[in-house]
């Protein structure tokens, strides 16, 4: 049975290094490649911090699955899979735009159990066990207790390809006039974050991948927050949408996507 805190602190211990890593190259001019279409950008910074996490995964657990969002998949038979995104918010990084983070989460049995989310600029950690709260540099965090969605700021973003992009305007359109207003900060993982630590009273997006998500889906329920799909129900592909919210002003939410819905407008 493997030591959830001990399994914390090897998550904790690689983000802070390649946090280390990705903050040398903030400032310096990077050698940028596309993957899969123009604005789908990656760095060596990218590939060098998810090298460092995976390798020292590797050595501590050699049997465990590892989903990383430059390598891949690396599947065996354990119940045990690292999500890893080494670079939550690469296209601010490329910029020098000081908003991104090291995302690692364990999945035991397709279930989030550990969670460890670092913004290096900032030198702030968030992490969560499962049913043992959420922390933000070792003092715990809880959701806003904001109960109303009128006055509550809100964060989204918008994915790199610019047809799935187009998907989130009219959810954008209907939102802003019932919020007090909306961000656009480049960084899931950490919007996540902060909608744990009461920074931000909701979060939403379409068209992610399961690791923009996965360490950030615990940090938000373990501060007493709601994480669903934007119909609000269990969420199952990152891809389809995700809503984390304080929990309160969840349903206010659901029932804007809804109307959305109602008039037909994208889906992606
Ligand atoms: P990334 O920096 O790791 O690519 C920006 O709104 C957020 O969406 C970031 O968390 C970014 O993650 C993610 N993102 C942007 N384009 C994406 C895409 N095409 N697929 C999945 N995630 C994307
Ligand atoms: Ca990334």
């Amino acid at each position: 049975m493997l030591d959830y805190t001990e399994a914390l602190e090897l998550a904790v211990s690689l983000s802070r290094q390649a946090g280390r890593l990705l903050k040398q190259g903030l400032r310096i001019e990077k050698q940028v490649t596309t993957k899969l279409h123009q604005h789908d950008f990656v760095t060596e910074f990218d590939i060098a911090a998810e090298k460092l996490i995976i390798d020292g995964i590797r050595a501590a657990f050699p049997g465990h699955a590892i989903l990383s969002e430059e390598q891949g998949s690396y599947a065996t038979t354990s119940p045990y899979r690292w999500i890893i995104d080494p670079l939550d918010g690469t296209s601010n990084f490329i910029c020098g735009y000081p908003h991104f983070a090291v995302s690692i989460a364990l999945e035991v049995n397709q279930k989030i159990e550990i969670s460890s989310i670092y913004d290096p600029t900032r030198d702030e950690l968030f992490t969560a066990i499962t049913q043992k709260g959420a922390m933000l540099n070792g003092e715990v965090i809880r959701v806003s207790q904001q109960s109303v969605l009128d006055g509550s700021l809100i964060e989204t973003g918008f994915s790199s390809r610019l047809s799935l992009a187009a998907a989130n305007y009219p959810y954008f359109k209907a939102v802003l006039p019932y919020a007090q207003t909306i961000r656009n900060c480049g960084s899931a993982a950490l919007a996540l974050a902060y909608v744990a630590a009461g920074r931000l009273n909701a979060a939403w997006y379409l068209s992610l991948a399961p690791w923009d998500i996965a360490a950030g889906t615990l940090l938000v329920e373990e501060a007493g927050g709601r994480v669903s799909d934007l119909d609000g129900k269990p969420l199952i592909d990152a891809e389809r949408g995700v809503l984390a919210t304080n929990q309160s002003i969840h349903c206010e939410m659901v029932n804007i996507f809804k109307n959305i819905r109602c008039k037909n407008v994208g889906r992606v």
